[in-house]
């Protein structure tokens, strides 16, 4: 196995546990960490508690391990206050452990949030501005160049997926688009784990949707060719004159629904 020890943060979450059932055989060990509960390490597993904004827990956590995928965090839009500490503080948290221990690659679990103030009239490649829809969006961006800058120092590879949506089935129209299966995320993982130089790079994690935003040519390297399609789930969502009014923000920008919910300050 090209890998002695891989980590997964955000193990006990909703992609985490997912994940946990299909890459045991990608390394000697996986060693999952969570800040929530988890089960009992089985076979090949190591299972460790770990708040990723405590910096000392972090270097211990990251040692033996040559590879890291990046699951855990605050998830959705939330109060700064919340985000800075998982998603800016917890990251740098584990980046600088990772080249401190001599990690060879992570894999980022960035967001399509990174984004979501284009228009879903846009098509986006991997150098298209960022345009973050909230904080939580922010904390994605400072994610990305946060791992560019430790790649530029350091030749710590990164690949940064801005994931759409994987969950098991799209919970929206909007997610007809955005939609990631677990296959095809598990394909992406292993493309970006496996190919032998990723170097720093973007790539947008979406399956073979009919409707794209994303422009994943700048990643070809990669050599991930999504296999599934939402179109398998086109009856969850028959046309309707319920379709949201075209001045409805969620409707316009390739975020949704999180475009309103970031804070907007006021004296
Ligand atoms: P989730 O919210 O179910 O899982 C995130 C996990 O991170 C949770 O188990 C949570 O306990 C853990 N966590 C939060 N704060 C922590 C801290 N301070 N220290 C250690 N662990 C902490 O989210 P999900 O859906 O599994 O997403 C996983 C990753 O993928 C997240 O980084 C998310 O931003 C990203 N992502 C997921 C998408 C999706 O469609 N599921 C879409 C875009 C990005
Ligand atoms: C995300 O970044 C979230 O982590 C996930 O819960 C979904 O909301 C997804 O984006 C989405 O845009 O559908």
């Amino acid at each position: 196995k090209p890998f002695k020890r891989i980590l997964l943060t955000g193990a006990a979450g909703g992609l985490g546990r997912v994940l946990r059932e299909r890459i045991g055989g990608w390394a000697d060990v996986v060693r999952l960490s969570d800040i929530g509960e988890m089960d009992p390490a089985r076979a090949g597993e190591e299972v460790v508690k770990c708040d990723l904004s405590d910096k000392a827990a972090v270097l211990k956590l990251m040692e033996g391990v040559d590879a890291v995928l990046h699951f855990g965090g605050v998830s959705t839009e939330h109060a700064f206050e919340d985000i800075v500490q998982a998603n800016i503080i917890g990251t740098y948290n584990l980046y600088e452990a990772a080249h401190k221990c001599g990690v060879k690659r992570i894999v980022f679990a960035s967001s399509n949030h990174a984004m979501g103030f284009h228009r879903q009239t846009e098509v986006i490649d991997a150098d298209t501005p960022v345009r973050p829809d909230g904080m939580y969006g922010i904390s994605k961006c400072f994610g990305e160049n946060l791992s560019r800058y430790y790649f530029d120092r350091t030749g710590l590879e990164t690949v940064c997926i801005r994931i759409g949506s994987s969950f098991p089935e799209p919970k929206t129209r909007r997610m007809m688009v955005t939609y990631l299966s677990y296959d095809d995320l598990t394909e992406l993982l292993r493309c970006s784990l496996f190919q032998p130089r990723v170097g720093h790079t973007i790539v947008y994690g979406v399956s073979n949707n009919r409707e794209q935003w994303y422009d994943n040519t700048k990643a070809a390297h990669l050599g991930y060719r999504p296999k599934d399609s939402s179109a398998a789930f086109d009856h969850l969502f028959p046309l309707s004159a319920e379709y949201p009014a075209k001045d409805d923000a969620s409707t316009i920008y390739q975020g949704g629904p999180f475009v309103t919910q970031g804070p907007i300050y006021k004296d």
